[in-house]
């Protein structure tokens, strides 16, 4: 398997924490969305129609988003299962994976924080309080959330799941544009035991050969 990547991109990190806790190898592919790589013609055309990282190439089969790879890497290799079966366990975990992926995560993307910039020409400053209004939204949601669920050191009691792989990437994300985070102390006792689990700290930005500073 090839997975296309981004050291900072937490939609790969959390794929990448998902191949490493079932122990599957891969072939890393560095794409800088920093300079654009991720709109070069060929790679929106033969890898990720998405014009995004991550993507995962397994064969002749290229598949863009990081919720449709880990389901399917869960498919096809389901120990450990990161979305579960049984149905109120599964909602559970698919409604903190949206929380994050579908609400948090898309307004603060890159292509945003640019347009912000380059179209509406805000300031570096309102670009954070941008991003910081929206961490806070989202991040007060999932602490009700995990508060509700009764969470401990992962979101779910059985084990990593979904939950924690889009989790620790957005808390990483937000750690690293200065939020404060000390409102969410259910999601950071999660965070502080995630990182140092093997599989999590592999997948972690500083870890990956493309990382830079
Ligand atoms: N919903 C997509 C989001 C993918 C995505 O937007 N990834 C970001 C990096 S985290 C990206 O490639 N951004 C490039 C851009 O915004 O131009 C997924 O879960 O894979």
């Amino acid at each position: 398997m090839k997975l296309y990547s981004f050291f900072n991109s937490s939609a790969s990190y959390r794929v990448r924490i998902a191949l490493n806790l079932k122990g599957l190898p891969y072939e890393f592919v560095p794409v800088n969305i920093r300079i654009g790589e991720h709109r070069n013609a060929d790679y929106v055309a033969g890898v990720n129609p998405s014009a995004s990282v991550p993507a995962l190439v397994d064969g002749d089969f290229n598949l863009g988003q990081s919720l449709a790879i880990i389901d399917r890497l869960d498919r096809l290799h389901p120990e450990p299962l990161l979305i579960p079966n049984e149905t109120n366990a599964r909602a559970r975990v698919l409604e903190i994976a949206y929380l994050i992926s579908c609400d948090i995560h898309p307004v603060n993307n890159l292509r945003i924080l640019k347009y912000l910039q380059t179209e509406l020409h805000v300031t570096d400053e309102q670009k954070s309080a941008w991003y910081r209004h929206w961490i806070t939204e989202g991040m007060t949601s999932v602490e009700l959330l995990l508060q509700a669920a009764g969470s401990d050191v992962w979101c779910l009691d059985s084990g990593p799941t979904l939950a924690d792989c889009c989790l620790i990437p957005q808390i990483a994300n937000a750690e690293r544009m200065g939020c404060d985070l000390t409102p969410y102390p259910r999601s950071m006792r999660i965070y502080q035991h995630a990182i140092q689990h093997p599989a999590f700290h592999a997948a972690s930005p500083k870890q990956q050969p493309d990382y830079r500073d």
